[in-house]
């Protein structure tokens, strides 16, 4: 069966003569399989990928694994968080990033940044996703914030699948110890030359962003460009946004805090918040689905990734 996904490949002639192949169907049956991209010749701009919903899930099942292997939490200074950073810092690696694990210390133990880039597009730009890596010591963490690090994660592996070469820098980051007050962030950039942290175009921040039953996303309201880029996203499928405020309750506020513009997307109502109850069946395949997409859109359209023909595998 050929997929919308394959066809988002044609040009309207390839369509065309796919039509005409379709054996089974009376004459003008075959017309528009769903999708923009069959109605007109495919933008010139840009066109990310469409991730899998089970993407994001198998990387958020392992942070539940990961937990339930280190008893019970992916706290700042115990195994669970350590296994967690190992996990993605792994990932990247494979991938094909340039991956930096940070440490810092606070409460007397060692917590860890990591830190993503792919190597291409210009690095005096610098559009930056980022997600906390911790979770309370109460339970796995999995909305909060498996989910986050889990669609950034997804999102990243989809530029290196895409092979993409983006007009600007595409870097990541997965923040330790968040929870203790926004510790690992703050490291991050404090510790970041002031040229560097210049290069740094936009932030934009993944925490909680899988809660069951979520139908309609926040949208921070700290930028409204960067916002709408996320907006865009959601009114393409359909699905419904609010303004949220985070303040300073999230790593974006590490970021702001030095005038570097920021946005982020947050899911609904989490009744197992910061609980035991925080585990895998917090979460929701649809939900995590949309905010990885959401997250490879902006990654697309904010670092510019042209739409070259092998970009959609
Ligand atoms: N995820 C919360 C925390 O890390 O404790 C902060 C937060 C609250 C983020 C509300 C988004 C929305
Ligand atoms: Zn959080």
């Amino acid at each position: 069966m050929v997929t919308p996904r394959k066809f988002a490949r044609s040009t309207v002639l390839g369509l065309g003569l796919l039509a005409l192949a379709l054996p089974g169907l009376p004459a003008g049956a075959v017309s528009q399989p769903a999708g923009p991209a069959l109605v007109a010749a495919a933008p010139a701009a840009v066109q990310p990928p469409d991730i899998p919903q089970d993407n994001s899930m198998a990387h958020a099942r392992q942070f539940q694994s990961i937990a339930t292997a280190n008893g019970g939490n992916r706290a700042h200074g115990r195994p669970g968080y350590r296994a967690s950073a190992d996990y993605v810092k792994a990932k990247l690696d494979a991938a094909g990033f340039t991956t930096t694990l940070q440490s810092f210390s606070y409460n007397g133990a060692t917590g860890w940044n990591v830190i993503a880039e792919w190597p291409h597009g210009d690095a005096n730009q610098v559009v930056f996703l980022g997600a906390h890596l911790d979770g309370v010591t109460a339970g796995a963490g999995i909305n909060d914030n498996a989910s986050g690090s889990s669609s950034i994660l997804e999102a990243a592996l989809a530029v290196s699948r895409a092979d993409a070469r983006p007009a600007k820098r595409l870097r990541f980051g997965w923040w330790g110890a968040e929870e203790l007050g926004l510790i690992g962030s703050a490291y991050y950039t404090r510790t970041l030359a002031a040229t560097e942290r210049s290069k740094i175009r936009s932030y934009l921040n993944f925490d909680m962003v899988g809660a069951k039953g979520t139908r309609t996303w926040g949208v921070y309201t700290d930028n409204t460009t960067l916002g709408n880029t996320f907006r865009a996203y959601f009114s393409s499928k359909g699905i419904a946004t609010r303004g949220v405020s985070i303040g300073g309750r999230s790593d974006h506020a590490s970021f702001s805090r030095y005038g570097i513009a920021v946005s982020g997307i947050a899911s609904g109502n989490d009744p197992c918040y910061h609980s035991r109850c925080d585990t895998i069946t917090n979460i929701e395949p649809y939900v995590m689905g949309h905010s990885t997409n959401a997250a490879a859109y902006a990654a697309w359209t904010l670092a510019g990734v042209p739409n070259l023909v092998g970009a959609f595998s």
